[in-house]
């Protein structure tokens, strides 16, 4: 059996209308929230000078600014993990992310400011 060509175009596009108000649908879904895992420490951007770094106990010293609502400027102690501890020198400008973990502070995704002030 040969179907018209007109025919077959009238059932596609039908079948495309059909399909439209479907695809709308999906699309306003409103996307999952991820809410933040609970225990996850919050973080905040810092920018400071390394005026240490402390091997034996993976830290460093860091000179930081302000961090406003949060931490005056100040100079202090961070926990950073091994590859961080030697990428990394005194007297470095970096920016990272702080968080309280259990007794310590810890900066991560640590990098050098210049990078950062590059804009
Ligand atoms: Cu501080």
């Amino acid at each position: 059996m040969k179907i018209p060509a007109r025919a077959l175009r009238t059932a596609l596009v039908f079948t495309a209308t059909a399909l439209a108000p479907m695809t709308v649908g999906a699309a306003a879904t409103p996307p999952t929230t991820a809410a933040p895992a609970p225990g996850t420490p919050k973080r905040h951007t810092l920018r400071g000078i390394i005026t240490a770094v402390i091997s034996e106990k993976s830290a460093f010293v860091v000179k930081h600014e302000d961090i406003p609502g949060v931490m005056r400027a100040m100079t202090m102690m961070f926990q950073v993990d091994a590859a961080t501890l030697k990428a990394f020198k005194t007297g470095d400008t970096i920016t990272g992310l702080m968080s309280r973990q259990g007794n310590a502070w810890v900066l991560e995704e640590v990098k050098p400011a210049s990078a950062e002030s590059k804009k």
